[in-house]
């Protein structure tokens, strides 16, 4: 018997599902994200993912760019984004992973990952919302309470840039993954750490993700890379979330002039997420990594 998609995802920490973009969203999702990169790369928009910095706040001191930020965001005028995000293909697939209801999916990120057009670049070996440092214990701990949220990476382009370890959303890394994960320099090549494979998605294809599996990633600068890069909670949560996603800077996804874009759908899926905003606002949350 072939593992189920939730099964497959539990075990090894991914999955990849083709048949989320629909030929229409195809067209309809390149071209907008040919219109945003292009904004991205021209200075017009500010939020993007800086070459040289790894997690949030990406600061502007390089003009090379390997991510658009926020690419729902009303400004940008693109609502295709925010529709596909909202599709019935996705978000079945999303509560399939997180075991959860309609009525508990929380609207969180959705950003693009492009290349750089004058540098090659990499992330570490990195967990999402685990310290490097963290203990063996601290790491059981962490891993075992991360089950309320789903990230994933949909190319549009043919995309070999991210590595992961299989399994290792379940348990705390060897003693040579963990030395090969606490320098802060990329890794000269990403197999060398033990249990790695490379993620090879076909345009279309998505690879669905714990963030917090051992991963890093390698930039091209002659490799052209447009993926949507994405992620949803479940409600059942609580807070749990919040470092992770709010690092982001999210205070424009509670305005009016981003829900009133959205459909019904979407309306109620960015009112649980400015819940969660709400009920942690004034406290610390801590460090905050990456997503
Ligand atoms: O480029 C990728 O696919 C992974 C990005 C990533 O790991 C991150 O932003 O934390
Ligand atoms: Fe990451």
């Amino acid at each position: 018997m072939t593992p189920s998609v939730k099964d497959m995802y539990d075990e090894q920490g991914y999955v990849i599902v083709p048949g989320l973009v629909t030929p229409e969203y195809f067209t309809l999702l390149g071209k907008a994200c040919e219109r945003v990169i292009a904004k991205t790369r021209s200075g017009v928009w500010p939020h993007r993912r800086t070459v040289g910095r790894q997690f949030p706040p990406y600061g502007n001191d390089n003009p090379d760019s390997w991510g658009v930020q926020h690419v729902m965001h009303p400004d940008l005028g693109e609502p295709v984004f925010a529709e596909w995000y909202t599709s019935d293909g996705l978000l079945a697939a999303a509560r399939e992973l997180l075991q959860c209801e309609e009525d508990e999916l929380q609207m969180e990120l959705l950003n693009l990952l492009i290349n750089p057009l004058h540098h090659d670049f990499a992330l570490r070996w990195h967990r999402d919302d685990v310290k490097e440092v963290a203990t063996a214990d601290e790491e059981v701990q962490a891993l075992s309470a991360w089950k309320y949220g789903v990230q994933w990476n949909t190319a549009l382009y043919e995309d070999c840039c991210l590595y992961i370890v299989p399994g290792s959303h379940r348990v705390p890394r060897t003693a040579e993954q963990r030395t090969l994960s606490t320098t802060q320099d990329p890794p000269k090549n990403p197999l060398d750490m033990p249990g790695a494979i490379q993620v090879t998605l076909q345009p279309g294809e998505t690879v669905f993700y714990n963030s917090n599996l051992l991963h890093c990633a390698t930039y091209d600068s002659k490799k052209p890379r447009c993926t949507l890069h994405a992620c949803i909670g479940n409600v059942r949560g609580g807070s749990i979330r919040a470092r992770n996603v709010l690092q982001h800077g999210l205070q424009w996804m509670t305005k009016d002039n981003f829900s009133s874009q959205l459909g019904e759908r979407g309306r109620k899926m960015i009112q649980r997420l400015v819940a969660m905003q709400k009920g942690v606002e004034g406290q610390a949350l801590g460090y905050s990594l990456n997503s």
